[in-house]
Order: structure tokens, then C-alpha cells, then sequence
């Protein structure tokens, strides 16, 4: 079940002398010493990963005995190696990309005589935690979100092999010298994200005690003080009851607007994104605690209907107050007609407290399980097809930029060992209109010619 396998990743029976860690996004967790600090918590990383370069064609012929001219049996460069991510349940935090940055897979073999197909490049799949967001640093879009174990995702494509000389036979043309390139392997960095799962969520106004509550039921030792906006970053605290664990989690208080950036809350509401349960924490000592609540369950909402349809636990804090307890009997019954579990607690004399533990527990047990989660798939996120065979020229200081997928790879395929390679790809040029553009732009027999990496001279 998730919640006792996080629980017992993350840590154990809480002792006194615990260890703070601020993430580097900011958010803090608190382990036990005897977690040791290899199980540092990181939530964000960024990483480089390239695919290997497909293989080259090959050019070959036959040679058998007394067979003066076989025909063409060049084989094809073999694909280069993929790149991909997996979410694997052992893993609950991002470190082992902290000190590693780039990641590269292998090249592959280029083709040989006889038709033999070069070896394809080693693959790499590299291992992250369930609840990983992967984005592409520069556009920002989402590839991939990996919330399952066994979720795989392809985050780089090996380069195609170039096509070897028997490829190229044909009736008018029966002993091609000609192959191709292999393409270069796809190359990206990607910001890998960890949503932090915690089970619980505790929501509210500033300063109805949300730290108090996480302090009063775990390990945690969130800032605690009469005024808003105490808590700066999420809390994460441990809680065991009954030989059950579960995480919850204490956010800067929310107000209104805190869906469109009020306040400290919008950009942690993402972490309770996740969570199962909500315990909507109302402030007894505020002047009207049911218009807090409704106030707060719109402001979630705004941010995600997902978040405010999340089952609720009321609890109305401060009951060693006499204000408070006078409130209660009024709450109890809005609650009860709206069919809402409630309940009141002292976060600070600890009155009631386990016994809303145990409301929780049952909220949560009254779940759906969620599905043991080994999902064995690949999703592949491709960005949709560029516009492939336009192109631009544009005059450069020493020549023209000739610029166009199409165009481009139609260059780095093109091995220039072999004339009718280079012949191919003249022909191609012209049936794509480049010549003739070129032509129009004044380009002249000598001239440079610049095409992805590579320096022509036209002629
Ligand atoms: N009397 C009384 N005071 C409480 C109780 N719980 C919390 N407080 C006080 O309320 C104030 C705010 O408590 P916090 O736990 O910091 O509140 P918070 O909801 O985390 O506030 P923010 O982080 O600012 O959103 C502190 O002065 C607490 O001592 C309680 O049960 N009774
Ligand atoms: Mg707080």
C-alpha cells in the first residue's frame, strides 16, 4: 500500500534530535538522525541527456569466385542508443542526479558487407522516484509525468542508421556507391521535478495553527507565532498511529486570491495536489471560522476543482479557548447538515488530537486503495512534426545559411566518400526547390554554402 511504503521510506519512529533539511526549492522535511544524511531529500533536478548517433551505411559488394561483379550487400548503420526515464518504487528522492548531470547513451555500430545491420547503440533508462514531473528546460512542457512504478518514458531518440548501399539497388542502378550517414542521436536538458506525496494535507487561514497541529502529531518542528504567514515553505511531518504511518503536511495559510498568487499559498498548493485527505483546520479565535471555511474551499477550487472535490476532515482548533467552545456547538451542526465529518481539537493542549487522528484514518481507509502499482508501459512524448520541408536562406558574412529540417538532414546524411551520395543530394536539392531559391538569391558557382554543420561550395 503507498502510504505505509512512503512511510517507511521516508522515516521511523521520530526521536528528538532530528535533523532539518531544506530542500533546494525550499521545502523542509524532518528525519530521524538514524536516517544518516545519505537520505538527503532533493526535489528538483536538472540533467542533460543525448542518445547515441546512428551507425553509417555501408558500401560493399559481393566478391564471390569467379563472380567478378557481385552485387551491392552494404549494410545499414544500426540505431543509436534511447534514452529513458522510469519511476521505480525503491526511489523516494532525486539524489542521485546531484552530483551526476549528464547522461549519454551509446552509439551504434556502423553497417558491414554481407548486408550485416550495425549493432544498435546501449540504451539507458535512468531511475527516479514515482511522482516525478519531467520537463524540457527549454519550452518548459511537460513530457512525461511519471506517478507509477514501471512508467517509462522515452526522453531521447537514438539517431536513425544511415542506409547502406544495398538499400539503394534498384533495376537502373544495380552497384550504388552511395550510403548514408547515421543521424545524430536526440539531445535535451530536462528539469526532473518531484511532486512530495504526502497523504494528509492540512489547509487553512494564517495562523489557525497548522504548525501547531503538524508539531502536536509528528516530529516536525515547524516556526510557530501569533502572526500570518508564520510558515514560509511546506512542512512535512511523519505520523503513526495505531502501527500505521502516514505523511502529512502543514502549507503557508491561504487567503483569498491565494489561487491567482495571494499571499505565501499558490505556489505550494501544488504540493497537496497529491495528498488523499484534506484537514481543513479552522481558527476558533477568528471572528467568523464557516466564512474562513468557505472562503478557502473556493480560493482551492479556483486553483484545481481536483483539490477542493478531495474529501475534508473540519476540525475547529483552539477549543481551550471559551470563544471557541461556544462556536462549536454551531459549527458541529452547519457541518452535520451539510454532511461534512467534523471535529474540534486543542492543537496546543493536545485535547482531541488523537482522536482526529483516528477520523483521519478512517477517511483514508475509506479510500479506494490505490492500485499496487506496477505498470509496465512506454509512453512516448514527441513534440507534434515540425513543418519539414520549408526552408530559409539568408545571406551570412561568407556565404548563405540554407536552414530547414528536411534540408539539413538531408546534408548530415549525405557521406561524402561516395560521389553518387553527393549526386543524391544534389538532385534532392533541386526536386526541393533549394537550387532554384539559391539561384534566385544570387548564389554563384564558388560560393559558401552553409547547411547545419556542415560548409558546402556550390557549383
Ligand atoms: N489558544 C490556542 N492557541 C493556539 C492553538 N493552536 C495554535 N495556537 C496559536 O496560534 C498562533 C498561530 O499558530 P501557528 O501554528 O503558527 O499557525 P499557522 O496556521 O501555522 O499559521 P501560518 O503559518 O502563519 O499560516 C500561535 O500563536 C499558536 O501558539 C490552540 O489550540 N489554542
Ligand atoms: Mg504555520
Amino acid at each position: 500500500m503507498g502510504t505505509v511504503r512512503r512511510a517507511e521510506n521516508l522515516s521511523c519512529k521520530a526521536s528528538r534530535r532530528d535533523v532539518r533539511q531544506v530542500l533546494d526549492t525550499g521545502i523542509s522535511i524532518m528525519y530521524p538522525r538514524s536516517q544518516e544524511m545519505n537520505r538527503l531529500f532533493f526535489d528538483e533536478a536538472r540533467i542533460r541527456v543525448e542518445a547515441g548517433a546512428g551507425g553509417d551505411g555501408c558500401v560493399s559488394f559481393r566478391r564471390e569466385k569467379h563472380v567478378p561483379l557481385g552485387g551491392p550487400n552494404g549494410g545499414n548503420g544500426g540505431p543509436g542508443g534511447d534514452v529513458y526515464l522510469e519511476a521505480d518504487r525503491h526511489l523516494n528522492t532525486l539524489i542521485n542526479f546531484k552530483g551526476r548531470r549528464h547522461f549519454k547513451a551509446g552509439r551504434a555500430g556502423h553497417g558491414q558487407g554481407q548486408n550485416k545491420q550495425g549493432q544498435k547503440g546501449k540504451e539507458i533508462t535512468l531511475r527516479v522516484p514515482p511522482g516525478t514531473l519531467v520537463r524540457d528546460t527549454e519550452t518548459a512542457e511537460l513530457l512525461a509525468d511519471l506517478r507509477t512504478a514501471g512508467q517509462k518514458v522515452l526522453v531521447a531518440q537514438g539517431g536513425r542508421g544511415g542506409l547502406g548501399n544495398a538499400a539503394f539497388a534498384s533495376p537502373t542502378n544495380q552497384a550504388p556507391r552511395i550510403a548514408e550517414r547515421g543521424d545524430q542521436g536526440e539531445s535535451r536538458w530536462l528539469v526532473l521535478e518531484m511532486k512530495l506525496i504526502a497523504d494528509v494535507g492540512i489547509v487553512g487561514c494564517p495562523n489557525a495553527g497548522k504548525s501547531t497541529l503538524l508539531a502536536a502529531v509528528s516530529a516536525a518542528r515547524p516556526k510557530i507565532a501569533d502572526y500570518p504567514f508564520t510558515t514560509l515553505v511546506p512542512n512535512l511531518g511523519m505520523v503513526s498511529i495505531e502501527d500505521r504511518d502516514f505523511v502529512m503536511v502543514d502549507i503557508p495559510g491561504l487567503i483569498e486570491g491565494a489561487h491567482a498568487g495571494a499571499g505565501l499559498g499558490h505556489d505550494f498548493l501544488r504540493h497537496i495536489e497529491r495528498t488523499r485527505v484534506l484537514v481543513h483546520l479552522l481558527d476558533g479565535a477568528s471572528a467568523d471560522p464557516l466564512q474562513d471555511l468557505d472562503g478557502i474551499n473556493e480560493e482551492l477550487k479556483l486553483f484545481n476543482p481536483g483539490l477542493a472535490s478531495k474529501p475534508q476532515l473540519v476540525v475547529l482548533n483552539k477549543m481551550d479557548l471559551p470563544q471557541t467552545q461556544e462556536l462549536w456547538p454551531l459549527i458541529e451542526e452547519e457541518m452535520g447538515s451539510r454532511g461534512v465529518p467534523a471535529c474540534s481539537i486543542s492543537a496546543a493542549t493536545g485535547s482531541g488530537v488523537r482522536q482526529m487522528l483516528y477520523r483521519v484514518l478512517q477517511l483514508l481507509d475509506s479510500l479506494p486503495e490505490e492500485p499496487e502499482m506496477v505498470r509496465q508501459e512506454t509512453a512516448v512524448f514527441r513534440p507534434p512534426k515540425e513543418e519539414e520541408e520549408g526552408f530559409t536562406i539568408t545571406v551570412e558574412e561568407g556565404g548563405v545559411r540554407v536552414q530547414g529540417k528536411r534540408v539539413e538532414r538531408l546534408v548530415a546524411r549525405t557521406d561524402w566518400r561516395y560521389d553518387e551520395s553527393v549526386r543524391r543530394l544534389h538532385r534532392t536539392l533541386e526536386r526541393l526547390g533549394v537550387t532554384k531559391a539559391m539561384e534566385e538569391a544570387g548564389v554563384q558557382n564558388g560560393d559558401t554554402v552553409y547547411i547545419g554543420d556542415t560548409e558546402l561550395e556550390w557549383s
